[in-house]
């Protein structure tokens, strides 16, 4: 990769600390919202002023899953293309512009959620109705967040006009494929909020076709934590090595690895409707061999990082075989946080295949297993990384510097973190096992049988939630120190290098006429028929399609 990193200036700074201030107030409220729903779920708690369970649960899920990840998401790689193929003025204003759309849409969301006229969960399923302001707030949110990509797609297209024949820096290359993956998906949450949810909330439309809107809303939810996780991945290949000391392991291994996310995260949302009536189990099964497609780029990672390590080990002179292991710089928070988190996912890859073999889905879903196996890789995997990457980032825009007392206490936040998570995901994964239920307040099916056994591990939910805020407060306390007081400085903004013998990037991996041409194939090949047949055999009434059916 080349090693010319541009300059960010104090406008670009500006830009991506608004992303980074909504991001962590984000955290703050989210995290309280999750405290909260630990101690109700504890049977110990009730709630004060007659808030609803579902209005938190849904506050907790839509600031976290959808907010905080999102502006955390377009913020830092607006910086990572800033710093390989840079940002011009207009640019600049259009991403400004990207920004405020987002805002208004997540303001208008979150108004409507807190003042509880949505409480419908993240997942917004039908038949529960929200106010239309939270459609409408989605909908501004995804179209601001398209503004942001088209943005990064100018700013690599401009590049490659002005370096013709050169291959594109790999982490502009990695932008581009997430925000394409992004936008691929969003189309069909956007579909569903404009064409069903929005005239149904209005009052338009009598009734609501449920199985379209969740067929929709996955086909969107899975690349969606795949869009949490690349900018990980982006961390995990392109910056780890330089903190560590080491080069890029495989810069052609990298790209493969984001093109074959980008083309198996789309066609595999039916491996959370497995449980579902009115989808032909034939397509169920095919969607099913198509997720086990996309596990392969995450092994892929999982050996170039093993790698990467050994060699920057090797090179430093270690010859045993583990011995490079304990040479790690385990001091380094920018290092340690996200170490976690891959090693968090690990336990969390695999409760995702678990997920995904059709039959032992019928044993976890809908149980509390899943927010169990989404805390280990989203809130853990992620966000571990998440915060490595704010550790230099945010600095770097402050014009800062990671102090060594804020580095120690980054180190034990990332304790906190490890110990809190492990004992609330732990427990949420042996509950769900003996079939806790999942989106549910204790109260609802207290005088079960059961409700003696799952206590014990709702009471450790509610313990390792405590624990987890404490780690919440104390990361909010770094980002503000890090944003405000910190001394004055540079902060290093690591890129890795590819090694000096590199071999070349086959050019067929920017073909993005054939990427983007395969992806769309896989989607039709995986979701035409299915959706004919949703549409065909769904029950008089269900519109939007009627008209189209002769009903
Ligand atoms: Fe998942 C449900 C299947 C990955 C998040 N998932 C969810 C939900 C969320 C979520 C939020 O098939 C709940 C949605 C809801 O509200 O209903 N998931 C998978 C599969 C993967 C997977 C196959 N999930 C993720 C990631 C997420 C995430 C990543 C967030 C970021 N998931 C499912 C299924 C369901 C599901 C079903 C529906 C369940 C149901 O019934 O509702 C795969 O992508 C996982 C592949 C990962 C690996 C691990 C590779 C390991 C690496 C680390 C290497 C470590 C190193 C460190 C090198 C194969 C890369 C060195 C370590 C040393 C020890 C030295």
């Amino acid at each position: 990769m080349s090693t010319n990193q541009l300059p960010i200036s104090k406008k670009d700074s500006r830009l991506y600390m608004s992303f980074m201030y909504v991001t962590y107030i984000s955290l703050l409220i989210g995290g309280l919202m999750g405290l909260l729903q630990t101690f109700v779920r504890s049977g110990k708690y009730t709630l004060p002023f007659g808030i609803d369970y579902y209005t938190i649960l849904t506050v907790h899920g839509v600031i976290l899953g959808l907010v905080f990840t999102t502006y955390f998401i377009i913020g830092f790689q607006y910086s990572l293309m800033a710093k390989t193929v840079g940002l011009s003025d207009k640019q600049r204003k259009v991403a400004w512009f990207g920004f405020i759309v987002m805002l208004v849409g997540t303001v208008m969301a979150a108004v409507t959620i807190l003042v509880g006229e949505a409480s419908v969960l993240y997942t917004f399923y039908a038949p529960l109705r929200a106010h239309p302001a939270f459609y409408f707030g989605l909908a501004f949110v995804i179209i601001g967040s398209w503004i942001a990509a088209f943005v990064n797609f100018r700013q690599l297209y401009v590049w490659k006009k002005a370096h013709k024949g050169e291959k594109s820096p790999l982490l502009a290359f990695m932008v581009v494929i997430n925000m394409l993956m992004w936008f691929i998906a969003t189309l069909g949450v956007a579909a569903s909020v404009i064409i069903q949810f929005i005239p149904w909330s209005l009052g338009y439309a009598e009734t609501i076709n449920v199985l379209l809107s969740r067929t929709l809303f996955w086909y969107f939810g899975h690349p969606l934590v795949y869009f949490w996780l690349l900018p990980a991945y982006m961390a995990w290949y392109a910056i780890i090595p330089k903190i560590i000391g080491g080069k890029l392991f495989s810069d052609s291994l990298a790209r493969l690895a984001f093109i074959l996310l980008l083309l198996f995260s789309i066609p595999v949302g039916f491996h959370h409707q497995l449980t579902e009536p009115g989808i032909d189990p034939v397509w169920k099964f095919i969607q099913v061999v198509l997720t086990f497609m996309v596990v392969i780029p995450s092994l892929m990672t999982a050996f170039s990082i093993f790698a990467t390590f050994e060699a920057t080990g090797r090179r430093k002179g270690f010859s045993s075989l583990f011995g490079w292991f304990k040479k790690l710089p385990w001091k380094d928070v920018r290092f340690l946080a996200p170490f976690i988190g891959m090693v968090a996912f690990i336990p969390g890859g695999a409760g995702g295949i678990i997920n995904a073999s059709h039959q032992m889905n019928a044993l976890v879903h809908n149980t509390i297993w899943i927010t169990g196996h989404f805390h280990l890789t989203a809130a853990t995997t992620v966000v571990l990384t998440f915060f490595g990457i704010t550790y230099w980032l945010v600095p770097h825009l402050t014009g800062r510097r990671l102090t060594p007392k804020l580095n120690k206490l980054g180190i034990i936040q990332s304790f906190i973190w490890t110990i809190g998570m492990i004992i609330m995901s732990g427990s949420m994964h042996i509950q769900g096992l003996i079939g806790g239920p999942r989106r549910s307040a204790f109260s609802e099916y207290a005088g079960g049988a059961q409700v003696e056994t799952w206590a014990h591990y709702q009471l450790a939910q509610a313990i390792g939630g405590s624990i987890l805020f404490i780690g919440i407060l104390l990361m909010f306390y770094i980002f503000i120190q890090l944003t405000f007081f910190a001394p004055r400085g540079v902060q290093e903004f690591p890129i890795a290098e590819e090694e000096d013998f590199a071999e070349k990037s086959p050019k067929i991996l920017e073909n993005w006429y054939l990427w983007i041409g395969i992806t769309i194939l896989l989607i039709l090949f995986a979701y035409t028929i299915p959706m004919i047949d949703i549409i065909k055999h769904s029950p008089p009434g269900s519109p939007p399609f009627d008209w189209l059916i002769g009903r």
